[in-house]
């Protein structure tokens, strides 16, 4: 089978636990839409039977951007209540008088299917656009059976449109839409309810819970984690953003893929990650933007060696980001995380907090997915604070025009 040669890169591969497993005077060779070869051009094996070949003049390469949390599909936007919160009102006092999470359902709800479509189209394309090659989007908004199946639907429509790989989440179990104000349980039971008539749709990749004081309990959460697991589908969670309801631990016992946010988690919930081998995936996005103080436990997660990604949990109330560049910059100036570790939690982690081992490191026999940037060191992703840089991206071992 012929192949392509990429050469003359300096390529950051990401390659064994830790270090940038940099290789200068590079070469990729790609088959199909795998690595079939990576290492130094000194190292190239003979006989190859390269059909193209490509000369990076020793542009930095990485592994194509994961972005493991994100909330694209949604209609209209949140730009008052950002006005009401620098007044200083709380996003948990503004979500408890109905305006918030719901106030975007309302508006999801409003908009039809083909303007879904296109407004999440053109957030998709953004983070394309710096580098994404694999995206998780959620459901949440709809929050009934007919508008999360709308939502989850607008995430599978992107995945044929784009030359992008797309997982799907459904986090019905978000908020508690109007129709059931009062009745959490009861809504509880729909989800379980409508969760296998998604899945029959082929809708689903995973489940998730916003486990908090202002969503859903960690015995609500059980309840949808089981019928997840009656499903044979894995689980993720938003856990101890806001506060310490020992959610971790609980998604810990039904090996969560991933637990998110996790400001309060407490040192059990650390251990509990770690001997399940769930990913912790930071969100400096909404740390930032509800100006939150509680800092991660991130020596304690590197101490128990929980592996940390980093999302731009792109969503209208508490993360209205398309940059992931800019949030391995927020991860590093607010989280300290190093620039290396930064740059691992949107691949090789990010990939992983979706059970996903095929992609994130640039060795032989992942696939051929990665960006080449006009930088010369991997760190300058994450020290550039607001670039605008937009790499040219292999996905699935071709090039893809920038959208
Ligand atoms: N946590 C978040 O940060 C987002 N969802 C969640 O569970 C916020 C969603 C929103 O405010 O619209
Ligand atoms: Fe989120």
């Amino acid at each position: 089978m012929s192949s392509t040669l990429w050469r003359g890169a300096r390529l950051a591969t990401l390659a064994g636990p830790r270090g940038w497993g940099l290789v200068e005077n590079g070469a990729l060779v790609v088959q199909g839409d795998r690595l079939l070869w990576a290492g130094p051009v000194a190292d190239l094996p003979a006989h190859l039977d390269v059909t193209a070949e490509h000369e990076l003049n020793g542009a930095l390469v990485t592994p194509g951007l994961v972005d493991c949390h994100t909330h694209l599909v949604y209609g209209g936007h949140r730009g008052h209540e950002f006005e009401q919160r620098l007044q200083g009102v709380s996003y948990e006092e503004i979500a408890r008088s109905g305006g918030g999470i719901r106030s975007t359902v309302a508006a999801t709800r409003a908009a039809d299917e083909d303007s879904l479509y296109a407004s999440t189209l053109k957030r998709a394309q953004a983070l394309m656009r710096e580098g994404v090659t694999t995206v998780e989007i959620k459901s949440g908004y709809g929050l009934s059976a007919e508008h999360e199946a709308r939502c989850l639907r607008v995430g599978r429509r992107l995945a044929e449109t784009l030359r992008l790989s797309v997982r799907t989440t459904c986090l019905s179990a978000h908020a508690l839409p109007p129709e059931f104000a009062g009745k959490p349980n009861e809504y509880i039971s729909a989800v379980c309810a409508w969760l296998p008539e998604l899945h029959a749709q082929g809708l689903v990749d995973a489940v998730d819970v916003f486990c908090e004081a202002i969503a859903f309990s960690p015995a609500q959460t059980r309840r949808v984690f089981d019928a997840a697991r009656q499903l044979g589908l894995p689980v993720k969670l938003h856990a101890e953003q806001l506060s310490d309801q020992d959610g971790a631990a609980l998604a810990a016992e039904y090996n969560a893929l991933s637990c998110d946010h996790l400001e309060h988690l407490s040192p059990a919930g650390v251990a509990a990650m770690a001997r399940a081998g769930t990913v912790a995936v930071l969100l400096p996005g909404a740390y930032y933007f509800l100006r939150e103080t509680k800092l991660p436990p991130v020596a304690a997660l590197r101490n128990a060696n929980v592996p940390i990604a980093i999302a731009t949990d792109h969503n209208p109330g508490s993360s209205p980001t398309l940059s992931p560049l800019l949030m391995l910059n927020m991860a590093c100036t607010l989280f300290r995380l190093t620039p290396e570790e930064a740059l691992r939690g949107m691949t090789v982690n990010g990939a992983r907090a979706l059970g996903l081992v095929d992609r994130g490191q640039l060795v032989a026999g992942q696939r051929a997915d990665f960006a080449i940037w006009p930088h010369e060191h991997p760190g300058e992703l994450s020290y550039w604070l607001g670039q605008q840089v937009q790499p040219r991206v292999v996905w699935a071992g071709q090039e893809r025009v920038n959208p």
